[in-house]
This record gives C-alpha cells, structure tokens and sequence, in this order.
C-alpha cells in the first residue's frame, strides 16, 4: 500500500478534486495533516474522511502552524500504518497524481524518489520567468552548499521507501518551513540512501493563495549553512 501524506493550510477548493485523482489510482491512501484552516479545508477533509473511511484519514493540527511540523506528525503517523511506500505532495494540484505511478515504480530501485521540474522531461506550467529564476538559484545554492546530487531539491513531490523514512530522526528537524525538504534530503543522503528522480511537469496553482512568506525565503537560504555545520559537528 502506498499512502500519500497531504499537508493543507486553505486548500478548499483543490483537496476534492486531488483526493478524488489519489484515489483512482489502485493500492493508494491518503492522510490528510489540516493545520486548522480558517477556510474550512479540515471539514471538508472530514467529509472525504466519512465517505472512504477505508482510504482517507484527517489529523487536524492546532497551534503553531507549519509545514515543516505538519510533515512531522503526518509522516511520524504514516509510518504507523503498513505502508511499504509514503509519498508527500502539496495539495494545491500542482503536483498531478497522474505523476505518482512512476515515481513508485521508480521507488524499486531507489529509497526516495523525487518528482522532478529540473531533470530533462519536467516542466514548469504558468510560472512568471522571475518565480523560475528564483527557484533554479535556489536549487543551484542548496546544491553548492550541501554537496546535494539531486537536481530539483525543493520539489515536495516525493516517494519514500518506508525503511528509509523511519531511518530519519524528524523529531530532530531544524527547519519548518519548505527547507524542511532540503533538510529531509540531507539528512537522507548522509544515511546513505539512494536518491532518484523522475519527470514532473509542475503546474502553478490556480486556486487559493501560496503559503510563500519572506519568513519562509529567509528561513531557507539560511538552512543549507546550517545543515552543513550541524554536519559538521556530529560525527
Ligand atoms: N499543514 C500545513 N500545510 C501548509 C502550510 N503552508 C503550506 N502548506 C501546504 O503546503 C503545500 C505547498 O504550499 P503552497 O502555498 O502551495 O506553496 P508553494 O507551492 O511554494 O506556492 P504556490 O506556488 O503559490 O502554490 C500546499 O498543499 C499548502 O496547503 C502550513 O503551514 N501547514
Ligand atoms: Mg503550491
């Protein structure tokens, strides 16, 4: 069984129709993490949750919120369940389901497969060319700092080996915001594990509002130095 970890904070509008693609796709299940969304989203996840009790579960989150602690209980609660794959994607659609069957096929030969804009075959879909700059400078940055191989490392678009997951001490995670991603890779990489990607074709939210804070951008150029000293500094 697969079983897909989605983070929402106002996501209303997108959730029914992801939930409704995740599960036409056979042997997958989907664990909704809520971080009490002012627009409702828990209810309505509630509601999918009572129609296939069998498939989809709710955790709703209160206090801080945070997509780095959202991952954090949703992925601790994932390795709970029997899934021998748990795979993380945003919520707002633009990561395509119709994406997941290759990065589980892929998951046969590697222990985290990430859905990727930047290998040859992904695209990116109604970015303005200063969000793409943005995010190739990133990926160039994270790459140079944490001696990172993978070539889209801030894509939330993933598919863990459940032995590679449990590996990892997230109760340990520094970062909380979208560098929590980073942060998941390099501490994966430095257990060893192999990391692949396939092709996605990543396209821009056409409901709700991006999560994006200048907090969260300052969190993550930071994040890679501090990855590295930590690594450092622990044998
Ligand atoms: N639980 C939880 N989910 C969050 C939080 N912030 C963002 N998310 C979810 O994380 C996913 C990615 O967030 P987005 O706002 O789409 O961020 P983004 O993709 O970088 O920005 P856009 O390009 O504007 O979509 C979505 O499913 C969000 O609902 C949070 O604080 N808590
Ligand atoms: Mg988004």
């Amino acid at each position: 069984m697969t079983l897909v970890v989605l983070p929402t904070y106002n996501e209303r509008d997108n959730l029914p129709v992801l939930v409704d693609a995740l599960l036409a796709l056979p042997d997958v299940k989907v664990l909704v993490v809520d971080d009490g969304s002012p627009d409702g989203t828990g209810a309505i996840a509630d509601a999918l949750a009572r129609a296939r009790p069998d498939r989809v579960e709710v955790m709703h989150r209160s206090g801080p919120r945070g997509l780095g602690r959202s991952y954090v209980e949703g992925l601790l609660r994932a390795l709970e369940t029997d899934a021998a794959l748990i795979c993380q994607m945003d919520a707002d659609l633009s990561h395509d389901p119709r994406h997941l069957p290759a990065l589980v096929a892929a998951a046969g030969q590697a222990d985290v497969v990430i859905g990727s804009r930047y290998v040859p075959g992904g695209a990116i879909v109604n970015w303005p060319s200063r969000r793409r700059l943005l995010s190739r400078l990133a990926n160039i940055y994270i790459r140079q700092i944490t001696r990172l191989n993978a070539r889209d490392c801030t894509s939330g678009y993933r598919c863990w080996r459940r032995e590679a997951l449990a590996a990892m001490p997230l109760d340990g995670f520094i970062s909380d915001g979208y560098s929590f991603l980073v942060e998941m890779l390099f501490v994966a990489a430095g257990q060893g594990a192999r990391i692949a990607e396939v092709p996605i074709t990543f396209v821009e939210r056409r409901l709700g509002q991006s999560k994006l804070s200048r907090a969260v951008l300052l969190e993550s150029a930071l994040t890679p130095w501090r990855l590295v000293a930590r690594g450092r500094s622990t044998p």
